[in-house]
C-alpha cells in the first residue's frame, strides 16, 4: 500500500475513534440529565462511528498496510446545555468532513485508485452526518427550551436511535 495513503487511513482510524468517545462522552451526560432519547441517539452514534474505524482498519490490513490501534484521547467531561451539545457535534463533523476531503486528495495525487473509490463511502456518509446535525440543531433552536417543546425533542431522538439501530454495525 502506498505509504502516503497508508498514513492518511492511520489518522482517519484515529480521528473516527475519536469520534466513537466524544459522542459516548455526550451519551453519558444526556443520560445524566434526563434526556434519554438523546443519551440513545449518541450511543447510536458512537457506535456508528465505531463501525466507521473497524472498516478502515479492515480496510487497511488486507490491502497490505499496518492499521495501527489509536490511544483512547479524553473526552469532555461536561457540556453547557443541550443546543452546545449539537453545536460541537456539527463543528465535529464538518472537521472530520474536510479529513475526509483532504484523503481523497492524497488518494488522487498518489494515484491509488482503489482507496479513493473506497473512501467515497465515506464521503456520502459525511454529507448525510453533516445535514442530520443541521436539521437536529435547527430544530433546537426553533423550540428554545421550551419544556414541552423539548420532551418532543427528545422523544424524536429516541425513534431516530431506534432506527440507526436497526442500520447494523458491521464492518
Ligand atoms: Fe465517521 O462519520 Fe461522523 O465523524
Amino acid at each position: 500500500m502506498n505509504k502516503r495513503v497508508e498514513i492518511a487511513l492511520n489518522e482517519q482510524i484515529r480521528k473516527e475513534a475519536s469520534s466513537s468517545q466524544y459522542y459516548l462522552a455526550m451519551a453519558s451526560w444526556a443520560e445524566n440529565n434526563g434526556l434519554n432519547g438523546t443519551a440513545k441517539f449518541m450511543y447510536a452514534h458512537s457506535d456508528e462511528e465505531r463501525f466507521h474505524m473497524l472498516k478502515l482498519i479492515k480496510f487497511v490490513n488486507e490491502r497490505g498496510g499496518k492499521a495501527e490501534i489509536p490511544s483512547v484521547e479524553q473526552p469532555p467531561k461536561d457540556f453547557d446545555h443541550l443546543e452546545k451539545v449539537f453545536e460541537l457535534l456539527l463543528e465535529h463533523e464538518i472537521s472530520v468532513t474536510e479529513s475526509i476531503n483532504e484523503l481523497v486528495d492524497i488518494c488522487l495525487q498518489e494515484k491509488d485508485y482503489t482507496t479513493h473509490n473506497f473512501v467515497q463511502w465515506y464521503v456520502s456518509e459525511q454529507l448525510e452526518e453533516e445535514a442530520l446535525a443541521r436539521s437536529v440543531l435547527d430544530k433546537l433552536r426553533l423550540i428554545g427550551g421550551d419544556k414541552g417543546g423539548m420532551y418532543m425533542f427528545d422523544r424524536d431522538l429516541e425513534t431516530a436511535a431506534a432506527a440507526k439501530d436497526t442500520s447494523g454495525t458491521n464492518p
